[in-house]
């Protein structure tokens, strides 16, 4: 069985499903972003059993190239997919139309849906890996996740779900850092346990509070929203600072990551009063950009021209 995992490289839940699915299938791992999606799926290579994606939401204006490329796996090979991402009912029965094994629930993290998907081939052990996951992507009081978490210390799954969090926000640009993490993962290692972790975790936290300073100087609100221009590796970060330095319920935090495009991240709280992923994904669509995602969680690309616009909608929204 020669099996392919594509999964986001961006967070601990993408890392995690990664390990989990490399852990049972020895899956070679291919870690990937939004805009290098399609070009890793047509390079994987023709003569594999199994292609397993984790953790990219794929409801946006890139479906038709991506159900193209689908098409072509699911020719030769099994495709499971496994994510946790909004998605319209259109795009799922296209994608069962491609003959793509869909494992999808909103309410679970890709890392827990991983290891539910090949629970019967992985250590017990395998579960840790599945609530850091949760943890990190704020799903940990889900029905399964809950579960598995009572068979554990609490207080240790957060302090290493933590720590790798920040040692990723804080070494993500370096090359090889997010496989090497996969592969000890994998090898059921723990956070604490690898070599470098624990450091960038702490380098991270006087970062994040220094981060928080330059938030609250460099920030600006706008009606029920508070946005900064960035050049942080974690838009994330900054849009959930931005919520606390300005008192509002939605942050929005914009990097130009290449040239005349936007990276934007939001993060809202239980007062915003959109579903942040289907707001964007719409919003986006419409500005001739791309992007999606969770209720209090989403992200977009979109030209640097129609930023304001973007504001603009969203501050009338949240
Ligand atoms: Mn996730």
């Amino acid at each position: 069985m020669r099996v392919v995992c594509i999964s986001h490289r961006k967070d601990v839940d993408g890392l995690g499903a990664a390990a989990i699915v490399a852990a049972s299938t020895r899956a070679s791992v291919v870690l990937s972003d939004y805009d290098d999606l399609i070009a890793n799926m047509k390079e994987a290579p023709r003569d594999i059993d199994g292609l397993v994606l984790c953790d990219l939401g794929t409801d946006n204006a890139d479906l038709e190239d991506f159900l193209s490329e689908a098409r072509k796996v699911t020719a030769r090979a099994t495709f499971t997919y496994i994510d946790h991402h909004a998605m319209s009912t259109t795009t799922r029965n296209k994608l069962r139309r491609a003959g793509v094994r869909l494992v999808h629930d909103e309410k679970e993290c890709s890392s827990v849906l991983a290891y539910k998907t090949f629970e019967k081939s992985l250590p017990l052990s395998a579960r840790k890996i599945a609530l850091y996951g949760a943890v990190t992507d704020y799903m940990d009081d889900s029905p399964l996740s809950k579960k598995m978490m009572e068979q554990f210390d609490r207080q240790m799954v957060l302090l290493e779900a933590t720590m790798l969090s920040y040692a990723l926000g804080r070494r993500a640009g370096t090359p090889g850092f997010a496989e090497r993490i996969v592969s000890e993962l994998a090898d059921m290692k723990q956070p604490h346990e690898m070599e470098g972790v624990p450091e960038a975790a702490e380098e991270q936290l006087a970062e994040m509070t220094a981060l928080a300073d330059e938030v609250k100087a460099g920030g600006k609100k706008q009606g029920r929203l508070a946005y900064m221009i960035t050049d942080q590796y974690s838009t994330g970060n900054v849009a959930k600072l931005l919520i606390g330095a300005f008192g509002v319920p939605l942050g929005v935090a914009l990097k130009e990551k290449n040239e005349g495009w936007y990276e934007v991240s939001l993060r809202g709280t239980s007062d915003c009063k959109v579903h942040l992923g289907r707001t964007l994904a719409e919003l986006s669509g419409r500005l001739g950009g791309s992007g999606g995602g969770h209720a209090k969680a989403a992200g977009c690309r979109i030209p640097v021209a129609h930023a304001e616009r973007l504001l603009l909608e969203l501050s009338k929204r949240a």
